[in-house]
């Protein structure tokens, strides 16, 4: 009898699912900050009609509270490699290139997702994806002693890796075998407080970087936050504070806008964690600062132009105002962003005219009935004049370096923004995963293609 095999789609919902669960039994603060999202969510719904019925006729207003993403820091190359094929049973791929070594922070990293639009429709969870650069640490005994201890640790369980392989072989999962998929990988995920190393040498690593340690001392890549989406992160950023939770100094990424572009993101300060010490006689109690929890709102995805200027800009931005350790000119800093960014376009047709930006085409019921009455013309932009052709934003589904720099350096136990020299090494990294990274701006340019090919041919245009 053949099997049937569940989708990808659905093996994806049901680890957001087991995940969300876990972390909010693991990080009570999370689920505080869950419900805070839950209620601004719900009051901008309530203020906004229009938004609370685009969103409903786009089905997001169901999961509106699913969470979007969250973060692991693997060790070694072989531990990355697997996590591929991991993600893979959950339809997520590798796309993007980003070096945290211009931030100090011994990593580079990938984003795991979904790449096609209904896969992103249905559940478009992503995970950060981290590998430690254990080249960057200058010490070489330190480095050799951490090379070992990765070396002997095995972060999947042997039935996670057969079901894997099963996947791989057959071509997909059963509805059972999924089940025990999620459950096996979830250890993967699991926090385990009690470290694989001594107090001392937690020490060695935690002085030679707080995320050495983070990496090296633990028997498995513990999922160190989760990330909502909101509607309104200002307001989530400015009353966290009520519930008793203390964000980071700034919101990263763009400021707030009439059109919303790329990501903007803040977290709540890590929290310290007890911890046991291994290998003495007696437990030895330590504490740990990892995990914490995020929010995101996203917007659209900028083209190679418009990326460039935002990267001009927020550069200019940090130029002027650094942000200090403990927050100081977090004002001077919002409010720098704010004015330099007046020089990006805040109109979605600017966007799209001047290229900076991404959209979806679709043909319009109009423009469907006057392609039964007679030929349109073949311009899109005398099409788009006319209201034949309609375009909405392609939303960014990716991280941004600088901003992922910002959310480590806060959970490293400082605010401050520092800058260092790019030294990043993407040959080594494709190597260790098996595989090239996805380009994300060619994903974004082939899905508006596409959209535009569709469009054009609903009006009886195709291969004008
Ligand atoms: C990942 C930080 C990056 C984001 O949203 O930019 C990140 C980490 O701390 O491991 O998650
Ligand atoms: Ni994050």
């Amino acid at each position: 009898m053949p099997q049937t095999f569940v989708s990808t789609d659905r093996i994806r919902s049901l680890f957001t699912e087991a995940m969300s669960q876990m972390y909010r039994t693991e990080v009570p603060q999370y689920g505080t900050l869950i419900e805070l999202v839950a209620d601004v969510n719900a009051g901008c719904l309530e203020r906004d009609p229009d938004l609370r019925e685009r969103l409903a006729r786009a089905g997001e207003l169901e999961r509106i509270d699913v969470e979007r993403h969250g973060a692991i820091r693997l060790g070694t190359a072989d531990e990355l490699f697997t996590i591929r094929r991991l993600f893979a049973v959950m339809g997520m791929q590798a796309v993007g290139y980003y070096d945290l070594s211009v931030a100090g922070v011994p990593v580079h990293s990938t984003c795991f997702r979904p790449i096609d639009e209904t896969a992103l429709n249905i559940n478009p969870f992503r995970v950060f994806t981290s590998l430690l650069r254990l080249e960057l640490i200058e010490d070489e005994g330190l480095r050799s002693e951490a090379e070992a201890i990765l070396a002997k640790r095995r972060i999947y369980t042997p039935r996670a890796v057969a079901l894997i392989e099963r996947h791989e072989q057959n071509g997909g999962l059963t509805e059972a075998e999924a089940a025990e998929f999620v459950a096996e990988v979830l250890e993967t995920f699991r926090w385990h407080s009690e470290a694989t190393v001594s107090a001392e040498t937690y020490k060695r690593l935690h002085d030679a970087h707080r995320l050495i340690a983070d990496v090296v001392s633990f028997k498995g890549p513990h999922i160190n936050h989760l990330t909502p989406r909101t509607l309104d992160i200002d307001a989530v950023q400015a009353r966290m504070p009520e519930r008793g939770i203390t964000p980071k100094a700034v919101i990263e990424g763009p400021p707030r806008r009439h059109c919303d572009i790329l990501l903007r993101q803040t977290s709540f300060k890590a929290l310290e964690e007890a911890i046991v010490f291994a290998g003495e006689a007696e437990a030895v109690q330590g504490t740990h600062t990892a995990r914490f929890g995020e929010i995101e709102q996203r917007g659209v995805a900028l083209t190679a132009k418009g990326r460039a200027l935002y990267d001009r800009l927020l550069a200019s931005v940090r130029g002027e105002v650094q942000v200090g350790a403990g927050g100081a000119k977090a004002g001077a800093y919002d409010q720098e962003l704010a004015g330099r960014f007046k020089a990006l376009p805040d109109s979605w047709d600017e966007l799209r005219r001047q290229d900076l930006a991404f959209f979806r085409y679709s043909a319009t019921s109009e423009g469907i009935a006057a392609a039964v009455n007679g030929t349109l013309p073949g311009d899109p932009e005398a099409l788009i004049a006319k209201g034949h052709l309609a375009f909405s934003p392609i939303v960014y589904e990716d991280f941004l370096p600088v901003s992922a720099a910002g959310i480590f350096q806060s959970n490293l136990g400082t605010d401050q923004q520092q800058n260092y020299t790019t030294r990043s090494n993407r040959d080594a990294f494709e190597a260790a995963l098996g595989a090239t990274v996805q380009d994300e701006l060619a994903l974004y340019a082939e899905r508006q293609a596409a959209s535009l090919d569709a469009a054009m041919e609903t009006l009886g245009l195709a291969g004008v």
